[in-house]
């Protein structure tokens, strides 16, 4: 029954109360992982880059697959042949060098607070041992429950730990959802496009799909493994139990001798939301209300092996994405997309450490700082980010502005302000005020002078 004996009601009303924690907005960054069936074949048409929809998605294989006609269909077929289903991955896929420290090290090295983990995505299959239906990677395929594992592991490390959890499955026989048609697939698992049955295993019989399967994994979700972010998917686009779950998940948290807080994207489909999830955007300006930034290192969540050097970005590309984001008020909750044995992919793991190399030197710029009353400065020869705590303002550069950094006039200066250069010895740069900019002198060395790379933070006191 439901536990709805602390302060947070069913209702949204009650819900909206909820708002980020501090520990959340301090964060900054976190790594996403997508990993499932769908790393097996690790497959999206032409690397994706040009493409806009779900097709350049790799964990959309097995929608992509039913459709004739698709890059996807067509490469299945010559690979693994027509009658080869989607399911067979499931058993396919061996997860031989999956160690949970490897990727938490990562995590860390990355300079992230926090990581959410796929427990299921639309394929229905969970990654952890659910007794609502036996399709699961403990029941099947791997026989491993990869949450716990993972959820474990990281009761070590300095991170908190989230789900995401997909609230809709494409072809679940009590209630699939299948895009773009939208409609609930009444006969069970058919291809909506041909109408033949899919193969699908571990299905348990419900009656239900929201009160025997959907919503019963959502609180085994919390009640098992209590993480600290729950981070739903679609749930505007089926029936779901979102307002019931939210209350037991914020109530739990509260009601325990030693409280702590938790927080929901706006994903669950029931319109409330501590913060919102843009996927592969930006926000064009300062947005007050919490917001997440997600996105792949490349163009795609899932592991897309046809994704070349090109097709991911730059670690400089990543640094400037990240300082944009914390600017404007957003965190960056940056995809990692293993291969189906574990392991990450080098380029992967590459930019990852770049990232945390950079904040290794700027960090105070970034963790636990606020935006500033501008994310940018016009008056920069060079694009600039302000962000701010508490005693400091912070600017940093996107290029190395070369021998003069010129900024805005209206900047909080006082004659005895000092600015210096975040990675450098630290000594004051020269700055005069003038014209209605503020201009300050770089030193000498060039950006030797500072052991960051990609982007230079300007300390201002
Ligand atoms: C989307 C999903 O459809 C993508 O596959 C991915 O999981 C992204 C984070 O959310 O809605």
């Amino acid at each position: 029954q439901l536990e709805t004996s602390g302060d947070y009601l069913p209702t949204p009303d009650s819900l909206s109360r909820h708002e980020a924690p501090e520990w959340f907005h301090d964060a900054k960054l976190g790594f996403f992982i997508h990993w499932g069936p769908y790393s097996v074949p690790a497959y999206a048409p032409d690397g994706g880059g040009a493409r806009q929809g779900s097709d350049r998605y790799a964990e959309w294989y097995w929608y992509e697959m039913n459709h004739p006609g698709s890059p996807t269909h067509e490469r299945h077929a010559e690979r693994y042949g027509t009658d080869y289903p989607y399911d067979r991955f499931i058993e396919e896929w061996n997860p031989h060098r999956f160690d949970p420290e490897e990727w938490l090290d990562l995590f860390v090295a990355g300079g992230a607070k926090y990581f959410v983990f796929t427990s299921k995505h639309h394929d229905g299959v969970a990654l952890w041992d659910t007794d609502t239906t036996d399709r699961d990677t403990v029941a099947l395929g791997p026989n491993r429950d990869f949450v716990s594992e993972l959820f474990t592991a990281a009761e070590d490390y300095p991170l908190k730990k989230g789900l995401y959890y997909s609230l809709a499955e494409w072809y679940h026989p009590a209630g699939g959802w299948v895009p773009p048609r939208g409609h609930s697939l009444e006969e069970g698992p058919v291809n909506p496009y041909t109408g033949e049955p899919i193969p699908y295993s571990g299905y348990t019989p419900v009656d239900d799909d929201v009160h025997d399967h959907q919503y019963p994994q959502m609180l085994e979700l919390v009640d098992r493994f209590d993480p600290d972010i729950m981070w739903c998917d679609i749930g505007e686009h089926v029936p779901h139990n979102s307002n019931e779950f939210m209350a037991h998940y914020f109530n739990q948290a509260e009601n325990r001798p030693t409280p702590k807080e938790v927080t929901v994207n706006d994903r669950c489909g029931n319109g409330v939301a501590d913060f919102t999830t843009p996927e592969y955007r930006t926000q064009r300006g300062i947005v007050t209300d919490k917001w997440e930034a997600t996105r792949g290192i490349g163009h795609s969540f899932g592991y897309n092996e046809r994704e070349d050097v090109e097709d991911y970005l730059t670690s400089e590309e990543l640094i400037h994405s990240f300082v944009d984001t914390v600017s404007k008020n957003g965190n960056l909750l940056l995809n990692i997309g293993p291969r189906a044995d574990g392991s990450i992919p080098e380029v992967q793991a590459d930019r990852v450490r770049a990232l945390g190399d950079w904040l290794a030197v700027n960090g105070e710029a970034i963790y636990g700082s606020t935006h500033w009353s501008h994310y940018d400065d016009r008056h920069s020869a060079v694009p600039v980010r302000y962000t701010a705590q508490d005693d400091a303002l912070y600017a940093t550069a996107l290029a190395w502005p070369g021998e003069e950094l010129t900024l805005s006039g209206d900047l909080p200066l006082a004659p005895s302000s000092r600015i210096t250069l975040l990675g450098s010895d630290g000594e004051p740069l020269p700055w005069t005020r003038n014209d209605g900019r503020v201009t300050v002198t770089m030193p000498d060395e060039g950006a030797d002078a500072t052991r960051s790379d990609h982007a230079y933070t300007f300390k201002i006191v």
